[in-house]
């Protein structure tokens, strides 16, 4: 049968931290679908669309991402599409803690389970949030996020 797991994410952009775990991701797996999970309490930078627009082109070269988004529990997800496994980067101890409380009650919730690759040192203190910062203080980020990203991110702040 065919191995497939979901990277799940808000992706609000879509980070090279992010880019390395799916890449890692797509050698282990069949397929991986990445979901942009959404959050109607968190407005981002991004529109939904933007977000899935970005993963697609990004992620186009590993041949075998899906992407997709979602309103609603993650387990939900992976029950609709009989998927087995998530797959999450673990940046540091600080994402420890609550990466643990999610994949306890997401395993409780539906029996999935969750596995953790260690993120690449290069990225372990990248996030979207500190990415957005960063570039609207004119700080360089071109070396943080894929090429795509940095285009609209510059396109976004230039207009504000
Ligand atoms: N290096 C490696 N991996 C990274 C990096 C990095 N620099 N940055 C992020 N990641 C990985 C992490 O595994 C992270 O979890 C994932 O990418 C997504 O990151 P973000 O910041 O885009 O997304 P989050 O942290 O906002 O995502 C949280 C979820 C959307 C996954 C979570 O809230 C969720 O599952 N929500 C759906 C509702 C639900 O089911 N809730 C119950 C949970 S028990």
């Amino acid at each position: 049968p065919l191995r497939r797991a979901v990277c799940p994410g808000s992706f609000d952009p879509i980070t090279c931290g992010h880019l390395d775990i799916i890449g890692r991701a797509s050698k282990l797996y069949d397929t991986v679908h990445v979901v942009v999970m959404i959050n109607n309490s968190k407005k981002g930078l991004f529109s939904l669309e933007e977000r899935l627009a970005l993963i697609e082109e990004v992620t186009a070269e590993f041949g075998n991402v899906v992407v997709e988004s979602f309103h609603g529990l993650l387990v939900d997800y992976c029950k609709q599409r009989d998927i087995p496994a998530i797959v999450k980067g673990l940046r540091a101890v600080s994402d420890f803690d609550y990466e643990l409380q999610m994949a306890q009650m997401n395993n409780g919730l539906s029996g999935i389970e969750t596995l953790f690759i260690p993120t690449n040192p290069t990225y372990s203190f990248l996030s979207s949030s500190l990415v957005k910062e960063v570039a609207a203080w004119g700080g360089d980020v071109s070396h943080l996020v894929p090429a795509p990203v940095l285009r609209e991110l510059r396109g976004k702040l230039a207009r504000d």
